[in-house]
């Protein structure tokens, strides 16, 4: 595989409606997409990068910048035997894994493109359908929560997760509680917790919650292991893994018994699916976690999501929640069970749609 071209595009697309962590609201995404052209084929990538360096230090700025600088001048003068060879040549950079990733995601998609098979089987995936969860931000009230909750449940989503920080914990879990009794509720906290909150986190267990998603600090896996060690929850790590060798280390420490994976952060297809057999040789779930992507992504995530240790529903959820209209056709869609079909064309099996995505361009640089 010979990449000849790269493009970087800046889009930008309002969310329908503010999104809210413990780490702040996004209210329009800021998305940087990658195109790449290999063996007569066009591949779609898109970078995870926030707009600000709160969940990863990444940005779109710095993952341009290394995307530029850094990568396109090895990958432009290799020639691979296929896009699984791509990680490997970039592993001297250091970190910067949405950056590398999105160029990565990009390539898998040209080849699988040019063989015309789907993404996904290249991947070695195992399942037409996925399981489908939802992220829920932080509301202005309870009302609003319980109301959003209610929505998702009757639109067949098999998983809520919410998002907590200090304040908005104990009594949104209870109350979700007492309305739904038996649904598969998480919570995520991006990090917002210290060791003084172990009484409160621990509080939690009397909910039986399916798990709690990154606790503590973004890179303290010792400190998961020290409150995983006094709780029955699972911990689910999000933040803390970028790498084959944190996975290893946070298995092997027991600071987590899930791990939520996602593209971007581990740095690309190559990547996630050495972490994902690693977990299922060690037993420890994998699902999808989501960063707020817009079709392009959504669909790289659906993809790695038909890997056989992908056995919990992710955060991959219909287009429609966050976006007027998607930059892809069709867009995502979710069934009433809860599911999202695998397509069956070709790469990523969903098509950019150029005229809105030059529409929404407001940078682009070609790299050749
Ligand atoms: O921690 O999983 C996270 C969104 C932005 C940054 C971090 C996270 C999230 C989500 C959103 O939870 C999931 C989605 O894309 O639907
Ligand atoms: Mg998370």
């Amino acid at each position: 595989m010979r990449i000849r071209k790269a493009t970087l595009r800046e889009i930008q697309m309002p969310l329908l409606a503010p999104f809210e962590t413990s780490m702040g609201r996004t209210t329009v995404r800021r998305i940087l997409l990658v195109e790449v052209e290999a063996d007569g084929a066009t591949g779609w990538g898109e970078c995870t990068a926030s707009e600000d360096p709160f969940y990863s230090y990444e940005t779109i700025e710095t993952a341009w910048h290394i995307l530029r600088d850094f990568v396109w001048p090895v990958v432009k003068a290799r020639e691979y035997g296929s896009a699984a060879e791509i990680w490997d040549s970039l592993e001297h950079i250091r970190g910067h894994n949405m950056a590398r990733g999105g160029l990565e995601t990009a390539a898998w998609d040209a080849e699988a493109r040019a063989q015309g098979v789907p993404l996904w089987k290249l991947l070695g995936g195992v399942r037409g359908e996925i399981s489908s969860g939802v992220s829920i931000g932080i509301k202005q009230s309870l009302d609003e929560l319980l109301l959003a909750v209610n929505t998702e449940l009757l639109a067949g989503y098999q998983r809520i997760k919410i998002k907590v920080k200090p304040g908005w914990d104990e009594k949104p879990v209870e109350l979700l509680r007492q309305h739904h009794p038996l649904i598969k509720l998480m919570v995520d906290a991006n990090s917002a917790y210290r060791r003084d909150d172990f009484p409160l986190l621990k509080r939690l267990e009397r909910f039986f919650l399916m798990m709690i998603e990154q606790p503590l600090g973004y890179d303290d896996l010792y400190a998961h292991v020290e409150l995983q060690k006094q709780m029955d929850t699972p911990i689910c790590l999000d933040e803390c893994i970028h790498s084959l060798a944190h996975a290893q280390a946070a298995i092997g420490m027991g600071a987590c018994r899930i791990i939520n994976m996602k593209l971007g952060r581990v740095g690309g297809h190559t990547a996630a699916r050495r972490i994902h057999d690693l977990c299922g040789e060690r037993s420890i779930p994998n699902w999808c976690g989501g960063m707020l992507e817009s079709g392009i992504g959504r669909a790289h995530n659906i993809a790695m999501s038909t890997l056989p240790n992908f056995t919990l529903p992710g955060d991959v959820s219909a287009s429609a929640r966050y976006w007027a209209e998607d930059i892809i056709e069709p867009a995502v869609t979710v069934s009433p069970q809860g599911t999202i079909k695998v397509p069956t064309g070709p790469g990523i099996g969903f098509e950019p749609k150029r005229a809105l995505i030059e529409k929404l361009t407001v940078r682009q640089e070609v790299l050749a």
